[in-house]
């Protein structure tokens, strides 16, 4: 093909790489799944199901792209930070974009009938995804809060909303207009005098979302299958119990140029804070 008179073509094709040294974060969101939520009679104000099928695609794209860190999920979208050195692709924006973002399509397609046995897909799912570069540690680390601290919004109110109308008989209207103007404490207190609500009670899940982690295996290799709960202290130590229904130990082989030492990892999921210096600071390696 080179040589034909037609391959004067390819020079529009434009470069578009990522800036070296910053962080690259690539956020992934359901694109109609308000729509989709509602065909699909997804449970309301969460899911189960379709939050555990997201997940399962996220720590699939983290089993394809070894440089894909961390993860964090609500809701319909999930966001991906790579490591700070990663030369995925030549740094080529479309094409992680694209890989990234058709990979978590398919796996969402694929595993669907594992978390939907009993309810087809009625038509193709699709997400939107977007790239974006932060230079330094304090972004990344407020990203990863902003995305969490919306978690925790949305999900007060949707879940104050919803017993609102599926256990106080309001309309969509009026429990909207009960809500309007309310801050967190009024809320916590309407959950619990008017539904016997502790909304500390509810699932770490839907209060603090999906946090997917590539853990350093620390001198040993983690047995099997890890089946432990999640709990929120665990996530303070890296590599220590979580909710993983597979985990698969994967080696990173340092080149022969560095002389770096072949470092176990793995992949863990947690619900846990990711706001807090502890999160952050049993794991100096997320952001290196
Ligand atoms: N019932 C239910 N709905 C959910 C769940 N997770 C996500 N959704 C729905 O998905 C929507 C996601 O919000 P958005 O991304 O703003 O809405 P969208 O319709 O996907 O819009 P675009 O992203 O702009 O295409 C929520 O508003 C819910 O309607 C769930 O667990 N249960
Ligand atoms: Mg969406």
């Amino acid at each position: 093909m080179a040589g034909t008179k037609f391959a004067y073509v390819k020079n529009f094709e434009l470069p578009d790489p990522l800036l070296p040294g910053t962080y690259i974060l690539l956020r992934l969101d359901g694109h109609g799944f308000h729509r989709l939520s509602q065909d699909h009679d997804f449970v309301k104000p969460n899911d189960e199901r379709a939050l555990q099928l997201m997940d399962h695609a996220a720590r699939d794209i983290m089993h394809e792209f070894k440089d894909v860190v961390l993860a964090f999920g609500e809701s319909d979208e999930y966001s991906f930070l790579f490591r700070k050195s990663t030369t995925l692709y030549n740094r080529r924006e479309a094409k992680i974009l694209t890989t990234v973002t058709s990979l978590f399509t398919s796996s969402y397609v694929l595993n669907w009938p594992r978390y939907f046995p009993n309810s087809s897909l009625k038509y193709c799912p699709s997400f939107d995804g977007r790239i974006v570069l932060y230079p330094s540690e304090k972004e990344v680390r407020d990203y990863f809060a902003w995305r969490q601290a919306d978690t925790h919004i949305n999900n007060l109110y949707n879940t104050t909303f919803w017993a609102l109308v599926q256990q106080g008989g309001q309309t969509t209207t009026e429990a909207h207009a009960t809500l309007r103007g309310t801050v967190s404490k009024e809320k916590h207190e309407l959950l619990f005098s008017r539904f016997g609500v502790n909304y500390n009670t509810i699932p770490e899940r839907y209060r603090k979302g999906s946090v997917l982690v590539r853990e350093e295996v620390a001198g040993h290799e983690p047995s099997g299958t890890a089946e432990s709960a999640p709990a929120e202290d665990k996530c303070a130590t890296s590599g220590s119990g979580a909710e993983a229904s597979e985990v698969r130990v994967e080696h990173t082989q340092g080149t022969k140029k560095s002389k770096k030492p072949k470092v176990q990892t793995h992949i863990q999921l947690y619900h846990c804070d990711v706001i807090e210096q502890a999160f952050w600071g049993a794991r100096p390696y997320l952001l290196e």
